[in-house]
């Protein structure tokens, strides 16, 4: 039986499109279910209804507090079904409880060699502290920000003359490579926590 997966994400979703793509094949043990976003223009929520995949909104700002929009999103996915989750670009905080509820069961891709660059504009700094070698990491999601266990990494050089957008497009085409291979051996029960 192929694993239900919700995919959250918040923009673009090239990752998102990557993990639809690779979940085609008859051979991958995922489906996606659920392509739920916190933005209502959100890219990524086109190609997922051209592809039949069942879309949801949840505005996080029509929430009064975090918890009460983590909620709404547990609700959701757990009326999907949803077995795995893969936040895919997925711009919010979740609450320690949401984390927890989901506990080897949710996945992240951030645009970094974790542990180094937690949190956002990794691309930025990395430049500016002069990094030579940078890349990205799938991981498991945990209450602390970008600190659960590492699954996959893929590390790309930081080119002379680099700057946030040539360095961030040579990082995102290793994360469409890494991101359906760490959500098969999610899937397959071949990296766990
Ligand atoms: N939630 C938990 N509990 N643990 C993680 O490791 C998480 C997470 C939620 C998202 C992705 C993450 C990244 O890969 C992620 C990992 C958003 C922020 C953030 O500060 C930080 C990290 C990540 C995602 N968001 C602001 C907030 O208040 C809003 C920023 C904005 O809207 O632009 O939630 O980088
Ligand atoms: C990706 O580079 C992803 O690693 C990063 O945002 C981009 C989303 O692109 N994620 C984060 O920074 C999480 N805070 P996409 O929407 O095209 O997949």
């Amino acid at each position: 039986m192929k694993k239900r997966v919700a995919i959250l994400i918040s923009g673009r979703g090239s990752n998102m499109r990557a993990l639809i793509e690779a979940a085609k094949a008859k051979d991958y043990p995922a489906e996606i279910v659920l392509v739920l976003s916190n933005v209502a223009d959100a890219g990524g929520l086109d190609f997922a209804r051209t592809h039949k995949i069942p879309t949801q909104v949840i505005e996080h700002k029509k929430f009064p507090s975090r918890e009460i929009f983590d909620n709404a999103v547990n609700t959701a996915l757990k009326a999907a079904n949803a077995e795995i989750v893969a936040l895919a670009g997925f711009m919010r905080l979740l609450s320690p409880r949401f984390a927890e509820s989901w506990h080897g069961r949710m996945i992240n891709i951030h645009p970094s060699l974790l542990p180094a660059y937690k949190g956002l504009h990794t691309h930025k700094r990395a430049l500016e502290a002069g990094e030579k070698l940078h890349g990205a990491t799938v991981h498991f999601v945990t209450a602390e920000l970008d600190d659960g266990p590492v699954i996959l990494q893929a590390k790309v050089p930081v080119l002379p003359g680099d700057n946030e957008d040539a360095l961030a497009s040579r990082v995102l085409e290793q994360e469409h490579k890494i991101y359906p291979e760490a959500l098969r051996l999610v899937a397959e029960g071949k990296a766990k926590i």
